[in-house]
């Protein structure tokens, strides 16, 4: 008989997660978790049914830019793939945005949206992007206290009915690059009746098709640099569906996030609305940064559960040399690595999610509003390179099948490339953390006494040596950064990102310690601690003496350095 091979299937994607359920048990009031659990069985049975069964077929459909109609006229109309029209739909009615904005369950309305969207990103292609603006923007607004665009806009961005339904976009990054964003060259001119018109080219707008945005130009006359930018709303067309003095260039080519229609823009006295002063616009964006920094970790948490769930499965399928994956010593050696890592960053993306959620319920307090601060470049840099490394070991595990298209295995390693890219670089965030942790007072004291906290609720005697590696290499960072403050500016930055990516894993580790203690106590389950144990072997801390002098040197390839 011939052999045939079996596909990787999915099951309920709420019900087989066995990490997301223990963990929403523990964090949500009892009656709260009885109330949202329909909306997330709804979503698992979609994520693994329907929109996956969609995903799969509609792997080769790529937005379309029409830029000429056919009698000459310019029209830059944007047309998204299938499976992204379903998305939206679905996205509004099952309130994947608005549900953190309605707050029925008060500070855990966060966590309730992050696990719809924990569920929804996978099977849907990056639909993510425009959602994390979305909501990104409806805080940012909120944020700036600018009551009309409040009370105009916001309702459109957190409506329920996709009739109403706005998506948001953020249009930051210019030819000048996409960290640097102080170097912004659009201007904003206020015509002879008052309105800006805003001038230039945006290099790098994710999810073009949006029908507003918010986005920085520099009012004439401002100074140079991030504080002479100011924030503005841009509403992309008119009544008559044209876009308002914009050209969309072309879309870019890109590795991943194929279905994302990120495009080139020209700005040709677009009328844009002054969202909050005439400066400040980076940090008056700040807000919407943070939100979509939160939505990549979740999305980076979710990839990796994706992954698993099908290496999984594959692995009690596939046969070879006389018996399945599964019972294999290696080949259970090298999965085991991964559901730790997708676990470590699900508990670390859903404890910024807590804070968040606190902040905006109006029940935080200062100390955790900074180590919010602290934690939302820590969490993003840390989940989104463990989603790479992750990625690629599933599309290994699968041998040849892992590096065939229509798998649909191959679109996982390149969608999760983006996480670490966009929202901020590993680089930039470990700067961004460095700076967070010098300017809000108390920030790593208070990261410190939360993986103690954690480290003090583990009883089981192997569990807590999984805490103490926690402990440990936090205790190691902060030595480190004390002496290389010491030291000399070179070396405080050379390390950032071994700082960041220690910190980062030092709370996943403590995080999921923790969990894994509730999870033995209450549910008599072994596997979030052996995940655990797992973690803490994986590299935690990263601090190493490197010799800046030495990294300079190889900079240089040339004979004559
Ligand atoms: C799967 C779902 C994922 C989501 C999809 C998203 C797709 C979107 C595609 C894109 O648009 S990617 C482009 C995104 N771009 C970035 O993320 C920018 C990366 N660069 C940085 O984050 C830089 O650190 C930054 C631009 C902020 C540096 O600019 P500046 O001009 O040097 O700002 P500075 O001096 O650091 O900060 C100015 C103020 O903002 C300061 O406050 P003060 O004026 O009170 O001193 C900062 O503290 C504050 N600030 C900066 N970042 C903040 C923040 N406050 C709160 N949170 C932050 N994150």
């Amino acid at each position: 008989m011939t052999f045939s091979q079996q596909p990787p299937r999915l099951g309920n994607q709420y019900e087989d997660d066995r990490a997301l359920r223990s963990y929403l048990r523990r964090a949500l009031p009892p009656d709260a978790l009885r109330e949202v659990e329909p909306a997330l069985v709804e979503m698992g049975e979609l994520a693994g049914g329907e929109l996956y069964r969609t995903q799969l077929e509609d792997r080769l459909s790529e937005p379309r830019l029409t830029q000429w109609d056919a009698w000459g006229e310019r029209v830059d109309r944007i047309e998204v793939s299938p499976l992204w029209r379903v998305a939206e739909r679905l996205a509004a009615e099952l309130g994947v945005v608005a549900t953190a904005y309605e707050r029925r369950h008060g500070p855990h309305s966060r966590v309730h949206q992050c696990a719809l969207a924990y569920l929804f990103t996978p099977s849907t292609d990056i639909y993510s992007c425009p959602l994390a603006m979305t909501d990104g923007a409806a805080r940012a607004l909120i944020a700036s206290g600018n009551k009309a665009l409040v009370e105009r806009v916001v309702p459109h961005l957190t409506s329920r009915d996709p009739r109403e339904f706005w998506t948001s976009g953020q249009w930051m990054t210019e030819l000048t690059g996409g960290s640097d964003v102080g170097l912004s060259e659009t201007v904003a001119r206020r015509d002879a009746e008052g309105v800006w018109r805003l001038h230039g080219r945006k290099w790098f707008t994710s999810a073009a098709a949006s029908q507003v945005a918010l986005t920085l130009a520099r009012p004439e006359g401002n100074g140079p640099g991030g504080r002479g930018l100011a924030l503005f709303f841009v509403e992309t067309r008119d009544a008559e569906g044209r876009l308002r003095n914009i050209q969309v260039n072309r879309l870019k080519d890109k590795l991943g996030t194929r279905k994302v229609p990120t495009a080139e823009l020209t700005l040709d006295g677009t009328p844009a609305v002054l969202v909050a002063g005439t400066n400040e616009g980076v940090r008056a964006i700040a807000p919407m940064l943070n939100v979509t920094r939160l939505w990549n970790g979740v999305s980076a948490a979710a990839l990796m559960r994706r992954g698993v769930a099908l290496a999984r499965d594959y692995a009690r399928r596939r046969t070879a040399f006389g018996s399945t994956l599964a019972e294999k010593p290696l080949h259970a050696d090298t999965l085991a690595g991964l559901p730790a890592e997708a676990e470590a960053a699900l508990h670390l993306a859903f404890f910024v999610a807590e804070l968040t959620g606190r902040e905006e319920s109006g029940e935080g307090c200062e100390a955790g509003a900074r180590l919010l601060r602290l934690l939302t470049p820590l969490m993003k840099l840390t989940t989104a390179r463990a989603a790479v490394a992750v990625a690629s070991e599933v599309l290994e595990a699968f041998g040849g099948a892992g590096y065939v298209e229509d798998t649909g295995l191959p679109v996982i390693l390149r969608d999760a490339q983006v996480l670490s890219i966009w929202e901020g670089t590993t680089n930039v965030l470990a700067l961004d953390a460095m700076r967070a942790a010098a300017k809000e007072d108390g920030a790593l004291a208070s990261l410190d006494e939360e993986i103690k906290t954690c480290a003090r609720s583990v009883r089981d005697a192997r569990l807590a040596r999984a805490a103490k590696t926690a402990c440990d290499a936090f205790t190691h960072a902060a030595v480190w950064l004390d002496d290389a403050r010491k030291e000399n500016q070179v070396t405080l930055e050379a390390g950032a990102r071994r700082f960041a990516l220690t910190l980062g894993r030092a709370t996943a580790l403590a995080l999921l310690a923790r969990q894994a203690q509730w999870s033995l106590d209450e549910e008599c389950d072994a596997r979030a601690s052996a995940a655990a144990r797992r973690f803490a072997l994986s590299g935690v801390d990263l601090i190493v003496e490197a010799d800046a002098e030495d990294s300079f040197a190889l900079m240089s390839e040339s004979q004559a350095n």
